[in-house]
């Protein structure tokens, strides 16, 4: 209940979301897909102690792509990052906990597979930016916007963490 009237209050200030309830968006992009990762990357995220609120798998479509890159428009790759984000199917994740969007991006890496360092995701499983396996928003205003974008709101559970004591404080 406490988590429906959160969710509620959240979903129309776009402001319930901070603390340990910040959420972010991370999607396993189709090279991720195809080369077996998704496994991996769900695992980094739950032993790093985040809560799984959202999850699917999803072929995009060309429109939703564009208004998820919509800043990107008048970038030169910005026709072959949509032929590569609707080569296939993403695993589209809502992951919710403290400083979750920073710490995610972190955990992801740069975007330059190059320029991330060993230990990260982009760090130890991509080559090149054009093909660098996970996205994860860059701002909780991002979050907030590419999760009403890809879920509906009755696609995001609320449930009883069990863990959680032992995760904070
Ligand atoms: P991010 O994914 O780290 O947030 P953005 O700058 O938002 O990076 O770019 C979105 C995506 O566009 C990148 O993850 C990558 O797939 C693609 N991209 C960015 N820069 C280039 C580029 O120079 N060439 C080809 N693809 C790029
Ligand atoms: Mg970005």
């Amino acid at each position: 209940m406490i988590c429906l009237v959160l969710t509620i209050f959240a979903n129309i200030f776009q402001t319930g979301w901070t603390g340990a309830n910040e959420r972010t968006f991370v999607a396993v992009k189709p090279d991720g897909v195809q080369r077996r990762l998704v496994g991996e990357i769900i695992r980094r995220f739950e032993r790093k102690g985040f809560h799984l609120v959202g999850l699917k798998l999803v072929q995009a479509s060309e429109s939703l792509l564009k208004a998820h890159y919509w800043e990107l428009r008048d970038k030169p790759f910005f026709n072959g990052l949509i032929r590569y984000m609707s080569s296939g199917p993403v695993v589209a994740m809502v992951w919710q906990g403290l400083d979750a969007v920073k710490t995610a991006r972190r955990m992801l890496g740069e975007t330059n597979p190059a320029d991330s360092l060993p230990g990260t995701i982009r760090g130890d499983y991509c080559l090149e930016v054009g093909r660098n396996v996970i996205h994860g928003s860059d701002s909780v205003e991002s979050a907030q916007r590419e999760i009403s974008l890809w879920f509906q709101s009755q696609e995001l559970t609320c449930w009883e963490d069990c863990s959680q004591h032992w995760i904070y404080a």
